[in-house]
């Protein structure tokens, strides 16, 4: 299982929204088979490990057992159901790393497998395998983006100077970091504030793989073009109470002017298939995620060689302790989880890794 984890992780960046799941094919102690999803709407896991196997080992197919990271799917997607798959390759046992909520299969797979004399064996490294795609299980099943509140403070807890001014806080480093985060999650938020006073461009440059779709909150279209926002480089959308317009990479969400802010713009992601969001500033709006219970994860950088004196107070996370702890170079990384894992399964991958 540890390998199909491997390998479900090489679909990072390709596979998104769907998962990325590995599968791995073992006769008698020795892999003859192993496979991941690789491109959205490619083949699953499953067929690509079953078509990887040797000539020689055909016959070794229906002595092995099936190791797959996430339950095989059981419905007619873009590909035909890898449940059939196993049956017709007269697989007697698979080992299943998680159930897959996604409501066409949801148990059906595995049900399916059991109905057909296949031994199915459930829950192997089962929170290793609902982490790697925590952000897919998070919209599957709350229907809404998994949530990943970020923020660099100072030594004395501020993110930015009294006045909103910019502050450079983190170091090369974490900047790295950040910009592969970006590259990582489907999108990226911003409240007004925020894009007013330090005009960011949010989009990837210091890191290989895809910019996020950038979200801004502007309900009464206050900010000026001329920012970098609307520089039309990147897929953006301006959720607003006055205007709606669907441009080629700039759109207007318009909401009700009594609306929620944060609860329509989770809606609206939903609806553009956007399957998480990286909350990046300012105080205000990373304060209303948490307060609203919405949020996944907190990545919390601190620079311990920096004080100054008035300054804007960074979120509050009161009652959580960080999960995992980290040095890059001089600043300190820390991640905070929603919902605290058991000690035991403190095997949290890092997320610098997905
Ligand atoms: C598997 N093995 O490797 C993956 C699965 O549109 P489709 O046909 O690609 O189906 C997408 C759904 O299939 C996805 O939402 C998830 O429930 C499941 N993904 N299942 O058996 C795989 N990637
Ligand atoms: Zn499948």
């Amino acid at each position: 299982m540890h390998r199909c984890l491997e390998l479900a992780r090489m679909g990072a960046g390709s596979v998104a929204p769907n998962p990325m799941v590995g599968a791995v094919l073992v006769y008698e102690h020795r892999i003859i088979g192993e496979g991941y999803h690789r491109q959205y709407g490619g083949p699953h896991a499953e067929v690509n490990c079953i078509d990887s196997v040797q000539a020689e080992d055909l016959p070794l197919i229906p002595l092995s057992t099936l190791y797959v990271s996430l339950e095989p799917c059981a419905h007619f997607g873009k590909t035909p159901p890898c449940s059939d798959l196993i049956i017709r390759n007269k697989i007697p046992k698979v080992v299943v790393g998680c159930r897959d909520p996604f409501p066409e299969v949801d148990g059906k797979g595995i049900e399916k497998l059991r109905r057909a004399g296949v031994e199915v064996i459930c829950g192997v490294l089962e929170q290793a395998c609902h982490d790697l795609n925590r952000r897919f299980f998070t919209f599957v099943t709350a229907r809404r983006p998994y949530i990943i509140l970020k923020w660099a403070q100072t030594a004395n807890g501020c993110i930015a100077g009294d006045g909103g001014d910019r502050l450079l806080i983190s170091n090369d480093y974490t900047n790295r970091l950040v910009h592969q985060w970006r590259s990582e999650e489907a999108a990226i938020l911003v409240g007004t504030d925020t894009a007013l006073q330090d005009d960011p461009s949010l989009t990837n440059r210091l890191w290989t793989g895809n910019s996020p779709v950038r979200m801004v909150i502007d309900r009464n279209l206050r900010l000026p073009v001329s920012l970098k926002l609307f520089d039309q480089q990147q897929r953006t959308i301006v959720i607003n109470t006055i205007k709606a317009e669907e441009g080629k990479n700039l759109s207007y969400h318009k909401i009700p002017a009594e609306a929620d802010s944060i609860e329509s713009l989770l809606a609206i992601a939903v609806g553009e298939n956007l399957q998480s969001i990286l909350v990046e500033g300012g105080t205000a709006l990373l304060q209303s995620f948490i307060d609203k219970g919405l949020w996944d994860e907190a990545r919390v950088i601190t620079n311990p060689l920096l004080t100054i004196t008035k300054g804007l107070p960074s979120p509050v996370l009161k009652e959580y302790l960080p999960i995992q702890t980290e040095k890059i170079g001089t600043d300190t990384l820390s991640i905070y989880t929603k919902i605290q894992h058991p000690a035991s399964s403190i095997q949290h991958p890092a997320p610098s890794i997905q």
